[in-house]
């Protein structure tokens, strides 16, 4: 059956109005052909970024939310992860907990790769998390912060190196894409170039770094390796920032070492959930956890390409006081 032609006039407004804002922004394409579009200094495909017009228009702040943010593949589940286990903690037994029968991208959707994509008006009275409402997101901060106006709502943002980030996100698309391999040069170049979804990757970070300066009450940057070296430090950081302190009982009760343990990337990548699931849209669970080491990238990357990614790098992060 052929397709039902909606008249012009009877089309969303608003459709219209994205459509010529998207048709007015710079694109290029990435590596693997794919159109992108640059908007609030970050590329994406023209369907995430009508999710984040979407949302842009529509989001209504609550006080108490949280937003867990990222440049892809810097440890996304796992924050997402240790920020229900730290914001929930009071409503979940151990034992029966949410993150054992639940992958973390289920519980902490996407704002732009999931609620907004779906949906231009999502029905957010049906969280996974009622309270404290729990999103994710992997746009720019200039993006993400349109709709959040005066709200004190809370942003965690995890920064990875870059390097690892690359490397991670090459096996990502490996073990999906099955014979139509990107190769790690090609991925590398787009990379470089910054041509890549939510990328260039080091506008996401300079954007939440600048947040954090400007507000540190509100946006909170937690590193990859800290988190892999001093767990228990950066774990208490995010509770405090997050309102919800560890209480001494706690820590004497070892609360802070079970929420670690819960969220381990061994314990998660066990789960019969996280070995057998997949996301609505085929993903399998599994593809999220892989080696989650520090430093992996030597055994991929030449030494002249470790030279030339660092090189730029420093350049562009160059005056911010940020390093990566
Ligand atoms: P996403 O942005 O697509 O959600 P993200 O979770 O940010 O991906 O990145 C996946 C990386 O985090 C993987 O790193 P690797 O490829 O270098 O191994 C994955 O192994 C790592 N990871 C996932 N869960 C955990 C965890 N619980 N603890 C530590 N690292 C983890």
């Amino acid at each position: 059956m052929g397709e039902i032609e909606i008249p012009r006039n009877l089309k969303d407004e608003n459709e219209d109005l994205s459509e010529s804002l998207i048709s007015s922004l710079p694109s290029d394409r990435d590596c693997s052909g794919t159109k992108l579009f640059k908007y609030q200094g970050c590329w994406y495909d023209k369907d995430i970024l009508q999710a984040i017009l979407n949302y842009n228009k529509s989001f209504q702040p609550q006080e108490t939310d949280i937003i867990v943010a990222s440049f892809p593949k810097s440890g996304t589940t796992w924050l997402k992860a240790l920020t229900f286990a730290l914001a929930q903690r009071s409503k979940h037994p151990s034992d029966h907990h949410p993150l054992l029968s639940h992958n973390p991208h289920e519980l902490v959707p996407y704002l732009e790769l999931d609620l907004y994509l779906k949906s231009s008006k999502p029905d957010l009275t049906k969280l996974p998390s009622s309270y404290p409402r729990l999103f994710s997101t992997h746009m720019s901060f200039d993006a993400l912060q349109v709709p959040l106006k005066e709200s004190p709502c809370k942003i965690v943002y995890v920064c990875r190196n870059v390097k690892d980030v690359l490397v991670s996100l090459w096996c990502f698309e490996n073990s999906m894409s099955g014979e139509s391999n990107v190769s790690l040069e090609a991925l590398f170049e787009s990379f470089c170039s910054g041509v890549s979804l939510c990328g260039p990757l080091w506008e996401n970070v300079l954007s939440y770094w600048r947040g954090s300066l400007d507000d540190p009450k509100q946006v909170l940057l937690l590193r990859y390796e800290e988190l892999k070296t001093e767990p228990r430090e950066q774990i208490k950081k995010l509770a405090q920032f997050l309102d919800c302190p560890f209480t001494k009982e706690e820590e004497d009760n070892g609360g802070v070492d079970k929420i670690l343990e819960l969220c381990s990337l061994r314990n998660l990548s066990g789960l019969e959930i996280n070995k057998t699931g997949k996301l609505s849209e085929g993903v399998s669970f599994k593809s999220f956890f892989r080696k989650g080491e520090v430093g992996d990238w030597k055994s991929y990357m030449t030494p002249e390409m470790e030279k030339k990614i660092d090189m730029i790098v420093e350049e562009k992060l160059q005056g911010s006081g940020l390093k990566l």
